[in-house]
């Protein structure tokens, strides 16, 4: 999944892609060998601003009407609000990436029920403004994995299809560096939840506090690479990147590893 912000303030990419640039981006993410685009109009970095919901519409659904025109591949919206989600499904996304889990608005699963989406429910403490002040778990695997379990009954009481729902551990949300360890540790409980995982770990502060080398987002390629392919060793369905050329290389390189391992 390649990472499309369309927003002037993300970490590692704000204010690189509007209007054809947005286009021209999406273009070279699915040439490199992104297999779904993830479209986002509001940042969730540590300390982000929340943006009005007109803004964000703005921001993502031309690009979205533009790139279905186009027979892109599968589009996502990055977006706690239902109404986005609605007008980027109406423009031609199939996938709603909610942060919250369908959590920020009360009518948000009934909505998702709705549109017939896929839904990624991701886990994250607290909000993005103040996440990051202190994070706390009695033991940050089992809390993950019973919030998870419990937004997806949610979505699936609601009337979301089962089999349309994805679970993402939300590195980076509400997490210290030994939380998002953890879970980067045991991504295969997560994926033993019975659904499809998507792993968030591209350019994220956590690779800085392991190397203090990359403070620059754009320096953690590698780092982010290596997260990836812990992530495609437990068994999750997709990773969610910006660097996607390298980590597509990293990945067919580790599958045909893979394929070579005798019985
Ligand atoms: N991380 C970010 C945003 N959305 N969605 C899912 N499902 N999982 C994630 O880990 C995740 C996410 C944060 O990264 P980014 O989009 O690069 O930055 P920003 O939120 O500043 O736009």
């Amino acid at each position: 999944m390649g990472i499309l912000n369309l927003t002037p303030d993300s970490f590692s990419d704000g204010g690189l892609y509007e209007g054809a640039a947005a286009l021209t981006q999406a273009r070279r993410l699915v040439a490199q060998g992104a297999e779904i685009l993830d479209l986002g109009g509001e940042s969730t970095r540590p300390g982000a601003d929340p943006v009005p919901v007109e803004v964000e519409i703005a921001r993502v659904v031309p690009v979205i009407a533009a790139l279905a025109k186009d027979g892109a591949p599968p589009l996502s919206v990055d977006t706690m609000k239902p109404e986005v989600a609605r007008a980027a499904m109406a423009a031609g996304a199939t996938i709603w990436n909610d942060v919250t889990a369908l959590r920020f608005a009360p009518e948000a699963p009934d909505v998702a029920a709705e549109l017939g989406c896929q839904v990624v429910l991701m886990h994250m403490q607290g909000e993005p403004r103040t996440m990051q002040a202190a994070p706390h778990y009695e033991d940050v695997l089992a809390e993950v994995c019973a919030f998870l379990v419990e937004r997806a009954e949610a979505a699936i009481a609601a009337g979301v299809a089962r089999e349309k729902i994805w679970l993402d551990p939300g590195i980076g949300f509400g997490k210290t560096l030994d939380h998002n360890l953890t879970l980067l540790a045991h991504l295969d409980r997560i994926c033993a939840l019975g659904f499809p995982v998507l792993l968030g770990a591209s350019r994220k502060r956590f690779i800085a506090a392991v190397h203090p080398g990359a403070e620059a987002p754009a320096a953690r390629a590698p780092g982010s690479i290596a997260a990836a392919l812990a992530g495609a060793e437990a068994g999750v369905a997709a990773v969610r990147v910006h660097d996607v050329a390298e980590t597509a290389q990293a990945l067919d390189v580790w599958s045909a590893i893979k394929a070579a391992r005798r019985p």
